[in-house]
């Protein structure tokens, strides 16, 4: 039965299933019977295994087709009217032919399938700025993986009105070849077919929190920015909010549930989660900027995750969990991955479905890629302003790449038009995050190039104009850090994880004048003996090299940064040309 009278999303559901033709239309209320159900089918059909449930309680495994692991790029469009508002970093086709494409694609996809209704909000249901959206979608792993990661069902309904953001999933015939990832941000509207990997198909997250937010951010004077958010918990007991925006598998998640190292943990520091992706970001009543997190769970990379590096990542997928793309442990019906433990199971299935024996083989058991789907709640140090309507106030902002060279282990903007200059020269290595070839650096505007919604140029203009209307006064400061430095021999320098907060600590203190800085060419930077390496083994001189501007590489910088702003034409707002010559000039002293 339809969850909701509203006429306008009625007549959508209608049109979309005429299309479609699914055999079945069924609402998701979001009730626990309901999952329980629905799990319940998936197991009989494969489509999910449960897990060892004394261990695992609630927690599932699913396997996706081999060819569809991560988020497709290349096939990803925003299809605004005008190929210009959608900018030269995004892929665009004019609306009406991409309908008319997707529309031949959909026809008849579901047909002998079930439709699933899926009313979800971002944000808190009822609040002021929470959205909503309906995903009509013919994937099971699609339903479960949404109820976690967004507030779901009976509630969400009663509140849609007719600016309800659209998006249609039909997995099809998992081809590669027709997938395809589409935005109308002038329709509200995203449709996805061919694929069954999160980022491709839980449309609330990437394609609506993200894409289509930003769009409507920049129209309505806030912003959707990929970022995490922590509450930094001092000695004095003050909490301290930062956001941070780094690309994909470059350290959010982990940075969002730091346990801080042992002497400051003594000491009453303490690190609180209040997103680890998204953040929607608005000049809050006090004139500050304040950020919430839209999501309600953790799509996070499970390769890497284990009681050392991230113990409250962990700890979060302990219960009504789904893991997809690990390895499945058949001794004991649990899961692995590389970097959970030294210790791979020798009776196994690896991400492909295929035997595995750990111990023997040179393959990788788990995908690079794999993920786990954790709700939020579960996590150990989740902030108790999670649930808070308007957020928390930005005291820092912080961007962030992967970089064996070049980028230091951190450094301050001198201001705000100087902070979003920093901002989108970022650059990182790529990851198993999107599909094509990892380790290649490119150029990633504030960790948003897969995910700007319109014109990168629009976007940093809008960055600027947020900074003017906020002022000077109430601005969050703006820091980068990089945690990848390597050596000759390819080695991280820096240990990073936990001991990442004794750098965190530095930029709240900057954050409230509390420390003093070094002025370089590239900003402002601590000098060594500023950075705490109190039960650490490492020494002040390899903090040093850490901070070490290279001004050679940094001129080869310089001009790679000139080339990719001349992609943004007349659209590049002017402030930002300023700051490329401030720094080559600086570079040249
Ligand atoms: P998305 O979910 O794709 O947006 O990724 P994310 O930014 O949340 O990245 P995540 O925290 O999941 O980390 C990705 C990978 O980077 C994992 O394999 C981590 O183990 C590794 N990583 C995270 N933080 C650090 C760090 O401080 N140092 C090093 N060397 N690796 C790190
Ligand atoms: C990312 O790729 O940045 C992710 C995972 O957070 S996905 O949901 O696939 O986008
Ligand atoms: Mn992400």
């Amino acid at each position: 039965m339809a969850l909701t009278t509203n006429k306008a999303v009625l007549a959508w559901i209608d049109e979309m299933a005429k299309m479609t033709q699914p055999d079945k239309i069924v609402w998701i209320d979001g009730s626990q019977e309901q999952i329980d159900a629905l799990r319940a089918e998936a197991c009989s059909t494969g489509e999910i295994e449960q897990l060892n449930q004394e261990k695992l309680p609630g927690c599932y495994l699913h396997r996706t087709a081999v060819n569809d692991v991560a988020r497709v790029e290349d096939r990803t469009f925003i299809c605004c009217r005008k190929k210009e508002n959608a900018g030269p970093t995004n892929n665009w086709m004019d609306p009406q032919e991409m309908y008319a494409k997707l529309n031949k694609l959909y026809t008849g996809a579901m047909k002998g399938r079930t439709m699933y209704v899926i009313p979800y909000s971002m944000g808190v249901v009822g609040s002021p700025f929470a959205k909503y959206g309906i995903e009509l979608t013919d994937s099971i792993y699609v339903v479960l993986n949404m109820c976690i990661m967004t507030r779901v069902g009976t509630a969400v309904a009663e509140k849609l009105g007719d600016d309800f953001i659209k998006g249609l999933h039909a997995k099809a015939d998992i081809d590669p070849e027709n997938r395809y990832i589409v935005h109308f941000p002038e329709d509200n509207t995203i449709m996805s077919v061919n694929s069954g990997y999160g980022g491709n198909v839980l449309l609330g997250k990437k394609c609506f929190a993200l894409r289509i937010a930003s769009h409507l951010g920049h129209e309505q004077g806030w912003m959707a920015e990929h970022m995490l958010i922590l509450g930094l918990q001092n000695p004095a007991g003050e909490v301290r909010y930062l956001a941070a925006a780094f690309p994909s598998a470059c350290g959010k998640t982990n940075l969002a549930m730091l346990i801080p190292p042992e002497a400051y943990r003594e000491k009453g520091w303490k690190v609180w989660c209040v997103g680890d992706d998204i953040a929607w970001i608005r000049v809050g009543e006090d004139g500050r900027l304040w950020a919430m997190n839209p999501e309600y769970g953790f799509f996070g990379v499970a390769p890497g995750t284990n009681v050392k590096s991230n113990p409250n990542a962990l700890a979060s997928t302990q219960k009504g969990t789904i893991f997809t793309n690990v390895v499945h442990n058949l001794d004991d019906n649990t899961v692995w991955w590389e970097g959970l433990d030294k210790n791979p199971p020798e009776h196994a299935v690896d991400w492909k479905g295929n035997p595995w024996n750990g111990k023997e083989s040179t393959e990788k058991g788990a995908h690079p890629n794999s993920r786990f789907t954790a709700p939020a709640i579960n996590c150990p140090c989740i902030s108790p302003e999670f649930e808070s309507p308007k957020g928390v106030p930005l005291s820092a902002i912080v961007f962030g790449g992967r970089r064996a060279k070049t980028a230091p282990l951190v450094y301050q903007a001198r201001d705000w038009e100087h902070g979003v200059f920093v901002g989108s020269i970022m650059a990182s290595e790529t990851t198993a995050a999107a599909a094509g070839a990892v380790g290649v650096v490119r150029r990633d505007p504030m960790a948003m190039l897969p995910f700007c919604g319109y014109h990168m140029g629009d976007y940093w203009q809008h960055w600027l104009d947020m900074g003017k209307k906020v002022g000077a006064d109430k601005l969050p400061k703006i820091f980068n850090v990089n945690w990848f430095r390597t050596d000759d021999e390819g080695h991280f320098i820096w240990p990073g994880f936990g001991d990442n907060l004794r750098v965190l600590e530095w930029i709240m203190k900057r954050a409230f004048d509390e420390t003093g800085a070094v002025d370089t060419a590239i900003g402002f930077q601590p000098k060594a003996e500023d950075i705490n390496l109190e039960g650490l083994d490492v020494s002040k001189e390899t903090v040093e090299g850490l901070l070490g501007v290279d001004k050679e590489l940094w001129a080869e910088e310089a001009k790679g940064i000139r080339e990719y702003y001349a992609k943004f034409g007349d659209k590049l707002p002017k402030e930002l040309l300023q700051q490329l010559d401030t720094l080559e000039n600086n570079l040249k002293k």
